[in-house]
């Protein structure tokens, strides 16, 4: 049975919105939406976090979701963690138009994502290949520009 989730960024100028569809367990995720006021041009970080929670807002959505305690890394690669989803690309427009489909994320299960936390940043995403003292851990991606909780939505 197919699931679909959704989540409803917020920042300080930045929003979006982001949408899971899984067609069944254990299928790849579809996720697409739009993001706004990124600033352009560019990549910026994409990633699920761990905790749903944005009490103190998107600090508190903690690390990259990683229940296989593995190193950061790329969507394609096969070290990395279940959260990481690269970079979104930014037109001129400040836009940036997602459409992803993962192998790694799920909806269902003890790794759903669902209630936690979507993250875009305000650097790229080195996919652990930068050398820097964070590339293995957030991409050395920066800041928080906007963060939402995924929650399961009707089909
Ligand atoms: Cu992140
Ligand atoms: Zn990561």
């Amino acid at each position: 049975m197919s699931v679909k989730a959704v989540c409803v960024l917020v920042g300080e100028t930045v929003k979006g919105t982001v949408t899971f569809t899984q067609a069944s367990s254990g299928a790849p995720v579809e996720v697409t939406g739009e993001i706004l006021n990124l600033t352009p041009p560019g990549k910026h970080g994409f990633h699920i976090h761990q905790f749903g929670d944005t009490t103190n807002g998107c600090t508190s959505a903690g690390g990259h979701f990683n229940p296989a305690g593995k190193n950061h890394g790329g969507p394609q690669d096969t070290e990395r963690h279940v959260g990481d989803l690269g970079n979104v690309e930014v037109g001129d427009d400040g836009k940036a138009t997602i459409k992803i489909t993962d192998s790694q994320l799920q909806l269902t299960g003890p790794n759903s994502i669902v209630g936690r936390a979507v993250v875009v940043h305000a650097g790229e995403d080195d996919l652990g290949k930068g050398g820097h003292d964070d590339s293995l851990t957030t991409g050395h991606a920066g800041g928080r520009l906007a963060c939402g909780v995924i929650g399961i939505t009707k089909q």
